[in-house]
């Protein structure tokens, strides 16, 4: 009987693989519904809210449970990494509490959701699965409640700044990093750090703000010239600086549209799979980083499974780098 918590609904679905390999650990078999224990390494959040997506109707709020069946594809071992994160303890806390139709209550209920987790887990890495991008203002909120006493940066990538104005229509999935500036967090612009910015698809006005702000914004064409290892040694040395938490949000349109067509708004300027991987292996093993959203997937839009399947390789790959956080294994190289 799983413990009832109040803004967390216990996950609507359960995938179970029925392979009967007993030399293989799958994904889906590895990770538990959680029922009040408090040991875990790390936890699957979902945010199943889409309602705040300027770009249309959004399926994006299917994206937790398409991800959760995604599961099912994998292994928990990768040759890539030479890993096999079935060592964490992984549970599904299952998905927030949505409201039909409120918006700022449903927002409400991210933070207070966010909060909730970590006081029952304890210090673990939560994986809040989104959603639109509006989710991550009231997480990070949350995030940044939690331990009020300790400061925050935060490394996010995506295809725009997400620093819309938040006066013409509410907030959304286009304002969440101007949400969180402007907002109750204390988070400051140079602790922001944006990747993988990309596109004819953004506005010189929005990037004069960010640099208004001190936000640092690399380009998807930087990382491409310069490497995703150079980028996060120079990311993370400034999301450090003066804080001691990192939160990560990773908008699955930063990547280039043919390797995540299930989104709405990338464009083929993008990063590719293998840029946006080695970071999340470098975050992983990050001592401070112990949140990360990950936003934007829509399996309504998707082909084949294509971008879910990208998102659980990208929660994966985060989690082979806890791994060697965990064990002080070897790191990257
Ligand atoms: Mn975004």
């Amino acid at each position: 009987m799983t413990k009832e918590l109040k803004y967390i609904l216990p996950p609507s679905v359960i995938y179970r693989s029925q392979r009967k390999d007993r030399l293989e650990s799958r994904v889906c078999n590895w990770l538990h519904p959680w029922e009040g224990e408090r040991d875990g390494d790390v936890a699957f959040l979902g945010v199943p809210f889409s309602r705040a997506s300027l770009s249309g109707i959004s399926g994006a709020g299917a994206a937790p449970n398409a991800i959760r069946q995604s599961f099912l594809r994998n292994t928990t071992y990768s040759p890539d990494f030479d890993i096999d994160i079935q060592m964490l303890k992984a549970y599904d806390l299952g998905d927030v509490r949505q409201h039909v139709t409120d918006i700022l209550g449903t927002h409400a209920n991210i933070r207070d959701a966010v909060i909730e987790a970590y006081h029952e887990l304890g210090e673990i890495l939560l994986l809040i699965v989104g959603g639109d991008h509006s989710i991550t203002c009231p997480s990070v909120e949350g995030f940044c409640s939690v331990y009020p006493e300790r400061s925050v940066g935060i490394i996010h990538f995506d295809a725009h700044n997400d620093v819309r104005s938040l006066d013409s229509d509410g907030p959304s999935n286009g304002t969440p990093f101007r949400g969180i500036l402007e907002g109750p967090s204390r988070i400051r612009g140079r602790n922001l750090v944006q990747i993988g910015i990309h596109g004819f698809m953004n506005s010189s006005a929005y990037k004069g703000y960010c640099d208004e702000q001190g936000i640092t914004v690399i380009s998807s064409r930087q990382v491409r010239k310069r490497g995703i290892e150079s980028v996060m040694r120079e990311a993370l040395e400034i999301a450090k600086d003066g804080t001691n938490r990192l939160y990560v949000s990773v908008d699955i349109d930063v990547l280039s549209f043919p390797f995540a067509p299930g989104t709405a708004a990338a464009s083929p300027e993008g990063l590719e799979p293998w840029d946006l991987l080695e970071a999340m292996f470098i975050l992983g093993q990050e001592p401070s980083v112990l949140a990360v959203d990950l936003v934007c997937v829509d399996p309504v839009r998707d082909f084949q499974d294509y971008t879910s399947r990208m998102a659980s390789s990208i929660l994966l790959t985060l989690l082979a780098g806890y791994v060697v956080r965990k064990t002080g294994g070897r790191g990257y190289s």
